[in-house]
């Protein structure tokens, strides 16, 4: 056990609603949907990963290259001794520039709902960081968390990349932006946010040549298959994400390619053919939009920096 890594601890409280729970409503309903966080279980994790190295998907390549041009000016607005707090934490490869660049940063509180996969990733962290207090946690945070307080109580700034804002209904990303508020105690936020532009890049960024977008939207039925024991043929259901532009959002679909009845928990679901499963909405912003709603969440939106093409924004809140 490295000396500078806390115990894996569960900040949200025990699940209402399992998995299964969630399955058999979303199910039930007419359409029928999956919630997005389901995607990731340790395999989704490691699809999504494979996911951000895609050619077609630019959001993580130009994050990366925004917070590493800007990661100077970034670390000044962060200020020093801070406590990171990583909301949606994933492989944890985006902080590492934030660490490097930030003035004696305490502690990083990575915050992720896939403990397995938290686990797995934080051991090289903290090896390559000795000096740093890691305080990996799990749990949801779209749910109201219990943070453990750190000695001295530095101040603590929120980082929240990638644009997974952009999976929550507009409604529920202010609520959530709120609450992250609330959490950070005055500190800031830094976000990442995809942006609106031409549909045929954001078409092809979620239809990938290789098929790996089409094997994480699948990935929510074989997760199904593997953990309650359900029977969807993977195989029996198309990876479909079309860009609503009206909406500005890419949605995604499983579609029953033909009549087929599956059982869950010993309840047999009907799919006709065609009928789609909804899994995911993408929103996205455009950067006066998303500077609004942070603004709604009782945010002052500060420096934000974007690419040549505009493909991608990163934006410091700072709270009010
Ligand atoms: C995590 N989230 C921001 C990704 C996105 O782009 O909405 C999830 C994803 N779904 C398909 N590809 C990537």
């Amino acid at each position: 056990m490295d000396a500078n890594l806390a115990r894996l601890q569960s900040v949200t409280p025990p699940e209402g609603e399992s998995f299964a729970d969630s399955l058999l409503h979303g199910l039930g309903k007419t359409p029928k949907e999956i919630a997005c966080k389901y995607f990731y279980d340790e395999a989704g994790s490691r699809l999504f990963d494979a996911i951000c190295e895609l050619p077609e998907y630019y959001q993580t390549r130009t994050e990366i290259a925004l917070l590493r041009r800007h990661a100077g000016e970034i670390a000044g607005l962060m200020g020093p001794n801070v406590e990171i707090l990583e909301f949606g934490a994933g492989s944890l490869r985006k902080v590492r520039i934030l660490l490097d660049a930030a003035h004696a940063p305490i502690a990083y509180t990575p915050l992720d709902i896939s403990g397995d996969y938290l686990k797995t990733v934080v051991h090289a962290l903290a090896a390559d960081y000795p000096a740093l207090a890691l305080r990996p946690l799990v749990g949801d945070f779209t749910r109201p968390l219990a943070l453990p307080a750190l000695p001295d109580n530095p101040r603590r700034v929120g980082f929240f990349p990638g644009s997974t804002i952009g999976n929550f209904k507009p409604d529920a990303a202010m609520a959530l932006l709120r609450a992250m508020r609330a959490s950070l105690n005055g500190g800031g936020l830094l976000a990442g946010v995809d942006l609106v532009k031409d549909p045929v890049k954001l078409h092809a960024a979620y239809n990938d040549a290789a098929g790996i977008t089409a094997l994480f939207n699948k990935n929510l039925l074989m997760r199904a298959n593997r953990e309650l024991g359900a029977d969807f043929d993977p195989e029996g259901f198309a990876h479909y994400a079309p860009y609503n532009a009206a909406a500005h959002r890419i949605e995604m679909y499983l579609i029953s390619l033909r009549r087929q009845s599956v059982s869950l928990c010993g309840r047999p679901f009907e799919f006709a053919a065609g009928e789609p499963v909804h899994t995911e909405d993408s929103h996205k912003y455009t950067i006066e939009s998303f500077r609004e709603m942070a603004c709604r969440a009782g945010f002052n939106p500060r420096a934000v920096w974007t690419d040549e093409e505009r493909l991608f924004s990163v934006h410091w809140l700072e709270s009010r």
